[in-house]
């Protein structure tokens, strides 16, 4: 199957990529379905990636993206990352990445144009709209940053679950999904919407790589067990 799946991209005029934590777990990122460590042992991370957790204990919540922003400045991405970003360099505008990572890991690879659906934990954002007041540069406290004058926190910069995904990376994902004659779903269990969903409503084949399982393997024309790092640049190699 895997050599009929390479044929299948050598022949798409345009390829979507769908891309879930199993895209970084070679790198060293642990993915959602791994076990949460330490202080957020006890922790799902639907219950602390939310509005709610994050107004209910700030400085808990914070820390754990703190913990996870130096987690991933010690990673690199894998060559399942670099196989995609090599391949949109020898194919210019043939293929659209569409992450629901927040590591940058895809960008870090040289991949451009990524649609990164659930944001970037790297950056930071106001948790109330900004009055006037609030000047990230001048903003006091850690765990988190606030305005000194109105209280207002710094949050990360990512979607959390209950938040609108932001509204043009949506729309151009899904202009892709339908554009496109091959998906290639790698890394994701398929459990979060509206991004699996891309994968359901598609016009191209839809190819699933994962080493295990998924909630799309159904939806696929062609389910690969094997991970990024291993397949990708195989499948990839045109
Ligand atoms: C929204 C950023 C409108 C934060 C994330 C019922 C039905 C449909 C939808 C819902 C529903 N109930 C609630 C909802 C909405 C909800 C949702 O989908 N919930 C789920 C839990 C059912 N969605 C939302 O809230 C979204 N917003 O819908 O807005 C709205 C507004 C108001 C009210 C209602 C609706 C926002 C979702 C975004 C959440 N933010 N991330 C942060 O990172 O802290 S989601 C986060 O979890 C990730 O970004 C990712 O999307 C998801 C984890 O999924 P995966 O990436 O798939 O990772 P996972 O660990 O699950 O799986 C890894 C896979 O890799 C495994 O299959 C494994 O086998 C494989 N693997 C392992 N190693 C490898 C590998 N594969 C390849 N190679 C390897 N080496």
């Amino acid at each position: 199957m895997k050599q009929a799946v390479r044929d299948w991209v050598r022949a798409a005029r345009h390829i979507a990529v769908l891309s879930g934590a199993g895209m970084s777990a070679e790198s060293g990122v642990p993915t959602f379905r791994d076990a949460q460590t330490g202080l957020w042992a006890k922790y799902r991370p639907e219950d602390l990636a939310t509005p709610e957790a994050f107004r209910a204990d700030p400085k808990m919540v914070w820390e754990w993206y703190a913990s996870r922003r130096a987690k991933l400045r010690e990673v690199e991405p894998n060559a399942g990352h670099r196989a995609i970003a090599a391949f949109q360099q020898r194919h210019p505008g043939r293929m659209t990445v569409i992450t629901q990572n927040v590591d940058g890991l895809h960008q870090r690879a040289g991949s451009a144009g990524v649609l990164a659906l659930h944001g970037n934990i790297a950056e930071d954002k106001w948790l109330d709209v900004p009055k006037a007041c609030c000047d990230p540069a001048a903003t006091v406290g850690h765990a988190p940053p606030r305005c000194p004058v109105c209280g207002n926190m710094r949050r990360p910069g990512v979607v959390w679950f209950g938040e609108m995904l932001p509204p043009a990376e949506l729309a151009e994902a899904e202009r892709a999904a339908q554009a496109c004659e091959l998906m290639l779903v790698v890394g994701t269990s398929g459990m979060v919407y509206p991004a699996a969903g891309l994968a359901r409503t598609t016009a191209g084949r839809v190819v699933v790589v994962n080493p295990g399982e998924s909630e799309l393997d159904d939806a696929a024309d062609a389910v690969l067990r094997g991970t990024a790092a291993q397949l990708l640049p195989y499948l990839l190699d045109e």
